[in-house]
C-alpha cells in the first residue's frame, strides 16, 4: 500500500467539482485516508511548490493557489502514487489523454484541477505539509 497527497486546486473548489474528482479516484479504487478543505496563503504556496522556485510559472502559480480555497487530501492505494498520476492526465490539459481529471475539467496548463505527489519522495514531504500523524493515525 501507497499514499499520496492530492490537491483539488482553486479552479475545481470553485466550480463544484470537489465530488466528482473524489468519485473518480475512489472509482479507480483509490481510499480517502484524510481530507480538508483549506485556503493557501501565497508564502504556503511558494512552500509547497519551492521545487519550482526558478521556473517562469512560480508567481503566477502560487498566486493562483493562494487565489481560492483548495481541498488537500491523502489517498491510499496498490502503486497510488502512479496511479493518482495516470488518472490525472498530463500537465497540459490539451496534451491529457481522454478520461483523466485534466482532460475532463482542466482549463488550461496553469488551472488543471488537481495535483498528485510525482514521487515516493514528494508523498513524503507533501503529507505532513497539510496533515499532522494524529490526522493519518486517526484516520485508520
Ligand atoms: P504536474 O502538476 O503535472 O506535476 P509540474 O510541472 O510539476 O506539473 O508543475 C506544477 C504545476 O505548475 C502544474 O500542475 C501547473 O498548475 C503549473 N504549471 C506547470 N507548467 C506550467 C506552465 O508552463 N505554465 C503555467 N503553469 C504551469
Ligand atoms: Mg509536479
Amino acid at each position: 500500500m501507497e499514499r499520496t497527497l492530492v490537491m483539488i486546486k482553486p479552479d475545481g473548489v470553485e466550480r463544484n467539482l470537489v465530488g466528482k474528482v473524489i468519485s473518480i479516484f475512489e472509482e479507480n479504487g483509490l481510499k480517502v485516508v484524510a481530507l480538508k478543505k483549506v485556503r493557501l496563503s501565497k508564502k504556503q504556496a511558494e512552500a509547497f511548490y519551492i521545487v519550482h522556485k526558478e521556473r517562469p510559472f512560480y508567481d503566477s502559480l502560487t498566486t493562483y493557489m493562494s487565489s481560492g480555497p483548495i481541498v488537500a487530501m491523502v489517498l491510499e492505494g496498490e502503486n497510488a502514487i502512479k496511479k493518482v498520476r495516470e488518472i490525472m492526465g498530463a500537465t497540459d490539459p490539451a496534451e491529457a489523454k481522454e478520461g483523466t481529471i485534466r482532460k475532463l475539467f482542466g482549463i488550461d496548463k496553469e488551472k488543471n484541477t488537481v495535483h498528485g505527489s510525482d514521487s515516493p519522495e514528494s508523498a513524503a514531504k507533501e503529507i505532513p505539509f497539510f496533515f499532522s500523524e494524529f490526522e493519518l493515525i486517526a484516520a485508520e
